[in-house]
């Protein structure tokens, strides 16, 4: 009887124990995926801001390493970077281009929040191509470059601008690679450097940056690089070397885009892979790292590239909005 009684008594405790955990503890999300599925908020993206930044680079003149638009260009976008409160290292290096010519490149690297130990690389190039071998005329003079090229850093300095007054969770380090777009010219008969025979002659700025890191411990939780990402009605499906790399970012990425509405431009088909800057993050660095790259549906690049209509005309606001926002509020999500 006794026994009994106790035994009623704890099982009543135990009860308005459970019962006041039960109220006093918010409901938690019964799985992952509810956990995932709750609204992002990020900062919105200014498409005018960027499109500004896309041209103020163009106005400089061709970005072509050892220029004087290439260099005054650089002074513009470590001032820019500063002003938004970035914390800048820059590499200085020379290099050898296909021909043998030695380049003098600067990667520019901003780093926000420093302190957070959680980071998110974002990255583009922004040197220009030297010379339009795609093009029908004038096939050894520089390009514009305003999509390949510019769209993508103007992208990331709004970007810059938006988390200098809001803060993400996780700090960001924008790294503007240099020498990526010097790779000979279609149908040269020249000389080529011998190492050329063994690794890309493109991506100069990128390899020398996973070979020689800003800091030689540093570690991101992820990677995007930007590539052609502002030319009217742009595509952007999923690379090969994007999908193996990093795939869950992809995944992540393509979701958002087209959950806030920019399904036009983040399409699921896979297209094959790009040798690009991220391959040597991926390869040397060991950072996953996502390449947003604008293609055609049947793998080429858009039907601008290295030709001179890669000029201004092509720029189109609605494509630096998808790109930009996508990538602030995937940045938010973390
Ligand atoms: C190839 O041409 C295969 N890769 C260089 C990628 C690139 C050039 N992106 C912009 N310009
Ligand atoms: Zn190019």
């Amino acid at each position: 009887m006794l026994n009994m009684r106790a035994t009623a008594k704890w099982s009543y405790a135990l009860s308005c124990l459970l019962l006041l955990g039960a109220c006093k503890s918010k409901p938690k999300p019964q799985n992952k995926k509810e956990a995932k599925m709750q609204p992002i908020s990020a900062p919105d993206f200014n498409a005018d801001s960027a499109y500004l930044y896309v041209q103020k680079q163009v106005e400089f003149g061709p970005r072509v390493p050892n220029t004087e638009p290439h260099y005054k260009c650089g002074d513009y976008l470590i001032q820019k970077l500063t002003q938004f409160g970035a914390k800048i290292t820059i590499q200085s290096f020379g290099e050898e281009a296909f021909d043998g010519t030695v380049l003098q490149l600067r990667n520019i690297i901003a780093s926000f929040y420093p302190k957070l130990k959680k980071r998110v690389l974002l990255g583009a190039h922004w040197d220009t191509r030297p010379f339009a071998d795609k093009d029908s005329t004038n096939k050894s003079q520089p390009i514009d470059g305003a999509n390949d090229g510019a769209s993508g850093v103007g992208v990331l300095l709004e970007i810059a601008r938006q988390i200098q007054q809001t803060q993400p969770k996780v700090g960001v380090d924008i790294i503007l690679f240099d020498g990526e777009d010097f790779g000979a010219p279609l149908n040269y008969t020249g000389k080529i450097l011998e190492k050329f025979y063994q690794q890309s002659d493109y991506c100069l700025g990128s390899k020398y940056w996973a070979e020689n890191k800003h800091q030689p411990n540093y570690r991101a939780y992820c990677g995007i690089l930007l590539d052609m990402v502002g030319a009217k009605n742009a595509k952007f499906y999923q690379e090969q070397h994007s999908l193996d790399y990093a795939p869950s970012v992809v995944k992540a990425v393509w979701d958002i885009a087209n959950q806030k509405g920019y399904s036009d431009f983040f399409k699921y088909d896979r297209k094959s892979g790009i040798m690009d800057d991220h391959i040597y993050v991926n390869e040397i660095a060991k950072i996953p790292m996502i390449n947003i790259i604008e293609l055609e549906a049947d793998q080429t690049f858009g039907w601008y590239h290295h030709t001179h209509a890669d000029n201004m005309d092509i720029i189109d606001k609605n494509t630096l909005k998808a790109a930009g926002q996508t990538v602030l509020y995937y940045i938010f999500s973390l």
